[in-house]
């Protein structure tokens, strides 16, 4: 039985050790020009472009196509996805195993909406892929990363939400706040898998305060904590610090965001994903 796990491309990984794994592409576009974000993505060259770019920009989920491609040949499959309360992303894998099932009923496919992003969807498919090495099976594989699910949390420092606000995803007045005299919108990606906004900050300092007393407070003991960062290293580092001198074991990585995760966190845009104690 060949396993495959599969993710769309804001879990900005492209390997999953020791498994069988596929990321699918999004898309991020002008009327001019379109970035799929795959490994041949470079994402320094699209913030550049879009920076000095003054028209519209958008984003498109895979198509259902993208997804059946990614299913051929495997004969077990789990799909994590990005929030289906800011993209069609959730619906189009849904409907693509409807599609593979009907000429391949003996395939058995899982779909896992996180309701959240980025670094959250990281740690949820790498969490798939040590219970599949585990030998679990796929009941098992199901409940335990349902389980892990509710214990992990995101949070975001973002100094611009006009990349979120010019497609729709947060309302004009919530995006307005950010990037006005150095204010950052601290915030988590709340139960319903939407933006929730929980500070706004001024400076670095603030921000991180902020962060600390979430992470308290969402139960973190110094589990696993991704840290990605769209360009914006030295906070990252900062992040890092300011953990591990609260959390001594705090299991730590950094890393940068790539194409649909750098588009919409914009540039200096942080992302966090963490295990916590508590249910959330
Ligand atoms: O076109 C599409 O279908 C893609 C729409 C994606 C919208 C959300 C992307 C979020 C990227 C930014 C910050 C974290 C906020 C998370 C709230 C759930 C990451």
């Amino acid at each position: 039985m060949k396993v495959r796990i599969i993710a769309d491309s804001s879990c900005d990984i492209l390997k999953l050790d020791g498994v069988d794994f596929i990321n699918v592409p999004l898309t991020i576009s002008t009327n001019e020009k379109s970035y799929t974000d795959d490994s041949e993505l470079d994402t320094e060259e699209m913030l550049n472009y879009l920076a000095g770019y003054h028209g519209r920009s958008y984003t498109a989920c895979p198509g259902v196509e993208s997804w059946l491609e990614s299913f051929e040949g495997a004969d077990i499959i789990y799909i994590a996805t990005m929030t289906s309360a800011l993209s069609g992303t959730y619906n189009s894998a849904m409907a693509a195993k409807n599609s593979y099932l009907e000429t391949h009923p003996e395939a058995k496919i899982y779909v896992f909406d996180t309701l959240s992003t980025g670094p959250e969807l990281r740690l949820f498919i790498e969490k798939l892929a040590e219970l599949v090495t585990e030998g679990k099976d796929c009941e098992e594989v199901c409940r335990e990363a349902e389980r892990y699910l509710k214990r992990t949390r995101l949070f975001f420092s973002l100094e611009s939400l006009h990349n979120f606000a010019q497609n729709g995803r947060v309302s004009k007045f919530t995006a307005s706040a950010a990037g006005m005299l150095g204010i950052r919108i601290f915030g988590t990606a709340s139960r319903q898998g939407t933006l929730e906004p929980l500070s706004k900050c001024r400076g670095e300092k603030r921000t991180l305060q902020a962060f600390m007393e979430n992470l308290k407070l969402s139960g973190y003991k110094g589990g696993k904590l991704f840290i990605a960062h769209v360009e914006n290293l030295p906070f990252a580092e900062n992040i890092l610090k300011a953990v591990r001198e609260k959390y001594k074991k705090a299991d730590i990585v950094i890393y940068k965001t790539r194409g649909l995760c750098s588009y919409y966190a914009e540039r200096g845009g942080v992302l966090i994903g963490c295990e916590c104690d508590a249910d959330y």
